[in-house]
């Protein structure tokens, strides 16, 4: 028997498989698709663990419905553009486009080392003119719809470097370089109006209930945060104009005792240039992150504005206040304050010392307001309410929000938490976005037949500022309208777009243009695999580009391809020593120390056995050990007892028939779980437990038995293979078998192997479960009852004791009642 010694052996096979194209998928599918995909790497120069872990899952699954008969499509390719290479490059002095290149050359050997059966062919890299193109071609189209539309917003701008600085760059309130307390600035950018597709994203997750975890499905509804409620406006009690604010709440509109508005809200702007205490807290209010995280963190605080506002309903004034917690970005950018219901009115209240007024009364609710130590924010019915009394919280949500209406003083609105795309960042290494700034015609697209616009390579970065900045080669543009001469943007787009749509464009990586019919055959994707840290962004705006797409034309409007991802498997963590594998942390495995030691079969084993795919995997040398001793125990059985391949005889002895069960029993356990929730570490039990059965069979045992073993032993390779391909692949050809093992169908469970003459059936005692026992398949209820009496492993149980009844559930058990 040789060796089994992966190094030689897993090289060869590969090599095998390039030559072959063994994975190249059709142009278009001609039988039943199958489309997996695992999410693609951005290129840090090194293959992980979790990297490991996730295209493992997914490469098991194609294997698995390749041999299912399908054309499988399974594509890679790299996330290349980002700032990782600017830090890089930064540090090290090398382009970014040249780490970045360097990188995926690394990588991609690490992915072909794994024996990962990608098709190759359709390879793409986000960072080359290629793909950006067309990014920048669906821009330009987006921009003619309106659904790309430029507006003021806030950044992180880091006064030393003068440069903005991505949130990721902005540590503890300071700029990750010059450790200045980082400022915001607004500056003009590009949004994508992802709001305008807020209903259908939502209303879109009910299609997913059976294919996409619950988890995932509810962090989107909460990221979209559907609300409804009332826009409700106050006068202002002297002069024009009116505060509109946005409210969930309008049946406790009796009880708001001051209005709050947002630092940016133009009305405290205002307020502010008669009052420099005033301009003195917003202008404190613009330091500090733009996250949202740190806006809910920070200690709550406000100023009075000096300016009054008459309620709706009752014209009693009010005073304005603003409040750092206010958010200018969502529903009107003010609040009714309405602190006996809301806990952030009510400790601003507290603190500022302004009125408390309750006017919803529940059981578990405080009657008399100084008394209360926090808000009541449940439902109730309502009091000091005037009108309004008596009614319970949903039945005033209407009526209240009637009688504003009446007074022409506001209306029923939904409101999304969603947030229009933000898509320019100030940083060099991005899709250049494709517009011109001209001193006459102001902003001007690039005109398609100028596409792509090429994002220059060749710099060598000092500082954090982007070098587009200082390139007129770049910079200088006629005007495409009037040809004055003119300034190209240089900001460039969220690396979120470039990973919004590659899915699409493995479909057909050399059309020439966007996409093309192919798409439409390969989409949707059956079986995408990732992370679920991008349960939101990710996987939210790819499924708003899928839309995009067939919204410009390039996808189908039919039912089949709303959604990109008809199934979502989120695969759960590597650990080590109970925490997760990562660099800052100093507890990693390098997966290629694991492959050059043990081989790849040998890591997608180990790391497909050791924990269901959405679960936490605990790292274990031990495991990893005790992987490779099973496929060297498989290697020997195979050469020892493969070769024979003896006919499987119609007539089989008692043990050959209990064997041959066995055997396709557990094709029938492996095949249930290579699929629906991807049991993966059942399956590759069900194969170990039933290798312990044949290797039971000795060379001296009676043919039948040894037929069967054969049998066994091919039905363990076949099933084995989406696991270990390599070695597997060999393992077959020992077996004598003259088909390629990648094409080779599945095996299925022989319905007759898998019936048996017999029948075991617990026995229990008083509901008690006491013993096991076998009948033929035929005994009937009375036959099975006097046998558990007369056998003598029941004597025990039942000495002293009167049968007082005996109850027979057939094909599951017998109870004995005994008093
Ligand atoms: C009065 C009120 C009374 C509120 C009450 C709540 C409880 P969601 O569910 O997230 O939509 N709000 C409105 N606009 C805001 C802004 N720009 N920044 C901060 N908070 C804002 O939350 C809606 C509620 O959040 C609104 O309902 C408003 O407070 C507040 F007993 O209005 B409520
Ligand atoms: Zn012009």
């Amino acid at each position: 028997i040789p060796a089994y010694s992966p190094q030689d052996l897993e090289p060869a096979v590969q090599k095998r498989w390039q030559d072959q194209q063994s994975f190249r998928a059709p142009s278009v599918p001609g039988k039943e698709k199958f489309y997996a995909l695992a999410m693609f790497p951005y290129p840090s120069g090194q293959l992980h663990m979790g990297h490991v872990r996730n295209y493992s899952i997914a490469d098991a699954i194609a294997r698995y419905q390749r041999m299912r008969g399908k054309d499988v499509l399974q594509p890679m390719g790299w996330d290349a553009f980002g700032l990782p290479a600017e830090n890089a490059a930064l540090k090290n002095g090398l382009a970014p486009a040249e780490w970045t290149m360097d990188n995926i050359a690394h990588m991609r050997g690490q992915l072909q080392r794994l024996g990962l059966s990608y098709d190759w062919s359709r390879e793409l890299a986000t960072c080359t003119p290629n793909y950006y193109r067309w990014e920048q071609w669906l821009f330009l189209k987006l921009w003619e719809k309106g659904l790309v539309y430029q507006k003021l917003s806030t950044v992180n701008w880091d006064p030393v470097d003068q440069t903005v600085l991505a949130n990721e760059q902005v540590v503890d309130g300071c700029g990750w370089r010059s450790g200045a307390p980082v400022e915001r600035r607004e500056i003009v950018q590009y949004f994508l109006r992802i709001t305008a597709y807020a209903e259908e994203l939502l209303e879109g997750l009910d299609t997913l209930n059976e294919g996409w975890p619950e988890q995932v499905l509810t962090m989107q509804r909460n990221w979209i945060g559907r609300s409804e409620g009332a826009e409700i406006q106050f006068p202002l009690a002297r002069g024009e104009g009116v505060i509109k604010v946005f409210t969930t709440r309008p049946d406790t509109l009796m009880g708001a005792t001051y209005l709050a508005v947002a630092p940016e809200h133009p009305l405290a702007l205002q307020a502010a240039e008669q009052n420099p205490a005033l301009a003195e807290f917003l202008e404190r209010c613009r330091h500090g992150s733009v996250s949202e995280a740190s806006i809910e963190t920070q200690e709550k605080e406000g100023h009075p504005l000096g300016l009054f506002v008459k309620h709706p309903l009752t014209g009693a004034e009010l005073p304005v206040w603003t409040a750092n917690f206010v958010l200018m970005g969502y529903g009107e950018g003010a609040v009714m304050s309405v602190p006996a219901h809301d806990q952030r009115d009510f400790e601003f209240a507290h603190k500022y010392k302004l009125p408390i007024q309750i006017v919803i009364a529940a059981e578990s609710a405080p009657v008399e307001a100084a008394a209360m130590t926090e808000a009541y924010t449940g439902a109730g019915t309502l009091v000091h309410s005037g009108d309004f009394n008596g009614l319970d919280s949903v039945q005033a949500k209407t009526r209240i929000t009637q009688a504003v209406a009446e007074r022409g003083l506001g209306q029923k609105t939904i409101n999304y938490r969603l947030r229009d795309w933000g898509i320019s960042r100030q940083r060099y290494w991005g899709t250049p976005i494709p517009m011109i700034h001209c001193e006459h015609c102001g902003v001007v697209p690039v005109p398609e037949q100028d596409l792509p616009v090429v994002l220059p390579t060749h710099y060598q970065l000092k500082d954090p500022r982007s070098p587009l900045l200082d390139d007129p080669e770049f910079l200088n543009v006629p005007c495409p309208r009037c040809a004055a001469p003119s300034r190209r943007e240089t900001d460039t787009m969220d690396t979120f777009v470039e990973s919004s749509w590659y899915y699409a464009r493995f479909a057909c990586p050399d059309a020439d243009t966007m996409l093309d019919a192919r798409a439409a055959e390969w989409l949707p994707v059956d079986q995408y695999v990732g992370g679920v840290e991008h349960a939101v962004l990710h996987l939210l705006y790819a499924r708003f580009f899928n839309r995009l797409l067939r919204d410009v034309g390039l996808l189908p409007a039919d039912a089949v391809h709303d959604e990109p991802f008809k199934q979502l498997l989120t695969q759960g963590m590597v650990l080590k020593d109970g925490s997760k594998m990562s660099k800052s942390k100093g507890n990693t495995v390098d997966p290629q120390g694991l492959i050059d030691r043990y081989g790849a079969d040998t890591a997608r084993l180990f790391i497909l056995f050791a924990a269901p795919p959405e679960q936490h995997l605990e790292w274990s040398d031990a495991a990893v050990e005790g992987a490779h001793r099973f496929l060297s125990r498989i290697w020997r059985l195979v050469h020892e007892y493969g070769a024979e391949n003896l006919m499987v005889p119609a007539e089989l002895s008692d043990e050959a028939k209990d064997l041959r069960r066995a055997v396709h029993q557990c094709i029938e356990r492996v095949s249930r779980n290579m699929e629906g929730r991807y049991h993966f570490n059942v399956a590759i039990a069900a194969i170990m437990e039933l290798s312990n059965s044949l290797m039971k069979v000795g060379a001296d045992a009676p043919t039948d038995l040894r037929a069967v073993l054969g049998e066994g032993l091919r039905a363990i390779v076949l099933m084995l293979s989406p696991f270990a391909p390599h070695m597997t692949e060999i393992l077959w050809e020992v077996l004598g078998q003259k088909s390629n093992i990648i094409h080779t169908p599945w095996p299925s469970a022989d319905p007759e192997a898998l019936k048996s003459d017999t029948l075991t059936l617990v026995i229990q005692v008083n509901g008690k479960l006491r013993e096991r026992m076998d009948f033929p398949v035929a005994a009937d209820n009375n036959a099975i009852e006097k046998a558990v009496l007369a056998s003598p492993a029941m004597q025990r149980h039942l000495e002293g004791k009167t049968v007082r009844k005996v109850i027979v559930v057939p094909g599951r058990l017998v109870n004995l009642v005994l008093g």
